[in-house]
């Protein structure tokens, strides 16, 4: 049996201020670098042994990695990152708290920009500070593919290559691998893997530092998945997360 488990960081500093991050670059919480012992503690109990891990470009999710695999004593384990599994790009909102936006905008509104599945945020302008244009780490990365706003279904268009040409190759050779993103990102992954519609994709919500497993056969197709931890617990998370856009 092969394994994919994919786990979103633990809190950062800007979902603890309810903050919209996307790119942004911003560092794991003090309850969110807890998340991520407790992550791998559980993933080590379990006696899970990856041979290969994935993230992104961002520190929350790349500390969040180190921490888990410190904790289950893997950190010499080959660690591939990529910008494809960054966080969706959340254009002007980056910055902005969630909550403000709501009370400013309306809640359906915010909704439509945190989950609709094709209608993306404002987008930033190339020059503005914040954009990925003016950032060195995407130098290597082709001008054509850099976000300056992303909806999902554009997160999905940029993670699914990467996907299907390299961390699924990779099951062959290796038996468990771990992901470690972005709530986005992850649903994007999440949605193709369980063939979610468009219509239900709004529905999900991914909470901080839950592993979240799926199992897949000879032939690498999905056989089953699960989240690891209470279920109480990971559904009281989960609505936590939605709530994010309620104004206060
Ligand atoms: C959050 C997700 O991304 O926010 O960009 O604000 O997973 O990197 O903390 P993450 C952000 P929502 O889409 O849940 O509002």
């Amino acid at each position: 049996m092969k394994k994919v488990v994919l786990l979103r960081h633990g809190e950062s500093v800007w979902n603890k201020e309810n903050r919209f991050t996307g790119w942004t670059d911003v560092d794991l919480s003090e309850k969110g670098i807890q998340e991520a012992h407790d992550a791998g503690r559980l993933l080590r109990d379990e006696g899970y042994f990856f041979e290969k891990a994935y993230t992104s470009y961002l520190k929350r999710a790349i500390k969040t990695l180190n921490i888990v695999l410190d904790e289950m004593d893997l950190d010499w384990i080959p660690v591939d990152k990529t910008w494809r599994l960054n966080e969706k790009h959340y254009g002007v909102l980056q910055g902005l708290n969630k909550a403000e936006m709501a009370a400013k905008y309306g809640e359906e509104q915010v909704h439509i920009w945190r989950r609709s599945y094709d209608v993306p945020p404002p987008p930033l302008a190339k020059d503005d500070p914040r954009s990925p244009f003016m950032d060195r780490r995407y130098k290597g990365v082709d001008e054509k593919d850099l976000p300056l706003t992303e909806a999902l279904k554009d997160t999905v268009n940029r993670i699914l290559p990467y996907w299907n040409d390299v961390i699924l190759p990779s099951l062959r050779e290796h038996n468990e691998i771990i992901v470690a993103a972005h709530g986005n990102s992850l649903r994007g992954i999440v949605k193709h893997l369980k063939n979610i519609s468009d219509e239900d994709i709004p529905q999900l919500n991914l909470p901080t530092g839950i592993p979240y497993v799926f199992e897949f056969d000879d032939d690498l197709n999905v056989v089953k998945d699960y989240f690891l931890g209470d279920p109480e617990v990971i559904k009281k998370l989960m609505e936590a997360v939605a709530n994010q856009g309620k104004a206060k």
